[in-house]
């Protein structure tokens, strides 16, 4: 019996993870990259951006057999390393302890592993093939390198793993309108660089931390490299007359503005000037589409379908989870392909618009809110509730982070949780004054428990939409009832 085929369009993070996944179920997989082969090329300057891997990431490279040797490549983040303009740096920990870290990883590095594994589970790779059409109908593709020479291929499945500029998407949409709708940022960034220290130390900053120098209208950022270097990103507004990409066209103008709002960052940044006249600014934008295939012939998985901003760091974790869906509902032999594409849809929708909306939401918060009284209070309410009554509070950041459930899940348990805090604060201002008991026994009695905890700790998944999303399984009514007793 012949395996049945599939064609993937674009060999990113998502598309390389899926082939392999794929591949490993029994597909005959084909892949077609626009790109040369990440592998061949020595050195790629531009992108060559680390991205943050968080649990669901992890777990996605878990059932591909590939955390252990994406781990060996990262570095650990603890937290966030808050640089203000004045006073000193302070680390603001992501998780309750080391348990609870992100991994720094070149998008270069990861990718090469990915397709190194995916081609040792029998998927061809095709480099330096661009999809220029796709004609759903014949299901007929065309391919062009970099000589325009094209080349057509069959394709009777056919996904688009090509990224955010999706060519798939393009063609499908001229089928069959998909209700594409682009959500500019308006901001911008752009990559600088802060090389690998001189001496014992090689990083020149706290290596084990995701850098911020928040500034209100815009930030800059720094991720470590196994290699002792930082990637920095600089984010700010496209347009406009104070501080922006159209003001600060060129490092001889930026270099004031860096000297000025920067002042502890821009001496660690050597070759600044370099950097910011030949690195492109890259643009933002949420992308949201009602639909994501064309019956069984065509999906969108990764930020094809779902693009977002990068504030949380989910984008490549989500379109990791994304893949794992995808394998598991296209290697289930009773359904057909149309049907797995439409559960697909239904399954990852919610969660991508959920992060979408968290991760606009994360970086209003991390801009402004950090000096705002009442979040801090919040913030400060959520983590004793938190630690007093785990089974009935966990912060949001937590959820999305270093738990798999849903982002859907996370999102609304993450609303429900904000009003009562606000409730809880508006009736006692200081959080201090505010007896923790009541909170807790008012909170026990508003929400239900949160899903039941494994052994580790963490809760257990709640990753399909239709399943109830409180979860079967309460505590007993003595374990609720032992938190009403604790003493402050
Ligand atoms: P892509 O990575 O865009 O890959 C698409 C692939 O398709 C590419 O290889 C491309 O060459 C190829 N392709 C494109 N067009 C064609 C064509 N016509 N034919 C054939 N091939 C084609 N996510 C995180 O999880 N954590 C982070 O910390 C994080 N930080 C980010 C920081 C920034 C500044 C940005 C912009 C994004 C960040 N993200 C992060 C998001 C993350 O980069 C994306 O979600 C992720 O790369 C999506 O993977 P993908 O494979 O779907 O798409
Ligand atoms: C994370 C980890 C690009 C990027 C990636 C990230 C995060 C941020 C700010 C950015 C969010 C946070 N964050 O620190 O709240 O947690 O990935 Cl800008």
């Amino acid at each position: 019996m012949s395996k049945q085929a599939i064609t993937l369009i674009g060999a990113g993070p998502v598309g390389a993870l899926l082939a392999q996944l794929l591949a490993r179920r029994g597909f005959a997989v084909q892949v077609f990259e626009k790109r040369t082969d990440p592998r061949r090329v020595s050195f790629v300057r531009g992108r060559t951006i680390n991205l943050a891997l968080a649990e669901r990431g992890l777990q996605a490279l878990r059932t591909a057999g590939l955390d252990e040797l994406a781990l060996q490549r990262s570095v650990m983040m603890r937290g966030r390393m808050v640089h203000p303009l004045d006073g000193p740096s302070a680390l603001q920990r992501y998780g309750v302890d080391d348990s609870e870290v992100i991994w720094s990883i070149s998008r270069a590095g990861l990718n090469a592993l990915l397709i190194d594994a995916a081609e040792e589970a029998g998927v061809n790779f095709h480099f330096g093939q661009a999809l220029r059409t796709a004609d759903i109908d014949t299901q007929r593709i065309t391919l062009v390198d970099e000589h325009e020479v094209q080349r057509e291929h069959q394709a009777n499945v056919l996904i688009g793993a090509d990224g955010a500029g999706s060519a798939l998407r393009a063609a499908m949409n001229l089928h069959q309108p998909l209700g594409i709708r682009v959500e500019p940022l308006g901001h911008g960034y752009k990559e600088l660089e802060i090389p690998r220290a001189a001496g014992a130390d090689r990083f020149a900053i706290e290596p084990n931390a995701l850098h911020i120098w928040p500034r209100g209208g815009y930030m800059c950022i720094a991720t470590p490299n196994i290699t002792g270097s930082f990637n920095v990103t600089l984010f700010l507004p496209l347009r406009g007359t104070g501080s922006s990409f159209e003001t600060l066209p060129n490092a001889a103008a930026a270099g004031a503005f860096f000297h000025r709002d920067f002042p502890d960052l821009l001496p660690l940044m050597p070759r600044f000037a370099a950097d910011y006249d030949g690195h492109p600014v890259g643009t933002l934008a949420t992308l949201y589409l009602d639909q994501w295939h064309i019956d069984g012939r065509a999906v969108l998985v990764g930020d094809a379908a779902h693009a977002i901003a990068p504030f949380h760091g989910q984008g490549m974790n989500c379109g990791f989870e994304d893949a794992v869906v995808m394998a598991e509902l296209l290697a289930d032999s009773g359904v057909q392909v149309a049907d797995a594409f439409a559960q697909f849809q239904r399954i990852r929708k919610p969660n991508a618009d959920a992060i979408a909306a968290m991760t606009l939401e994360n970086y209003v918060e991390m801009r402004d809110s950090v000096a705002d009284p009442a979040y801090v209070a919040k913030l400060e309410l959520g983590k004793r509730l938190a630690e007093r009554a785990p089974q009935h509070f966990m912060p949001r950041y937590r959820m999305v982070t270093f738990t798999q459930l849903s982002y859907a899940y996370a999102y609304e348990r993450g609303r429900a949780q904000d009003r009562l805090l606000g409730q809880l604060l508006n009736e006692c201002s200081d959080p201090n004054e505010l007896s923790l008991n009541a909170a807790i026994s008012t909170l026990q009695a508003t929400l239900p428990p949160l899903p039941a905890l494994r052994e580790d700790n963490k809760p257990d998944p709640v990753t399909v939409a239709d399943r109830p999303i409180y979860l079967e399984t309460t505590p007993s009514a003595e374990e609720d009832a032992d938190y009403l007793l604790e003493g402050e």
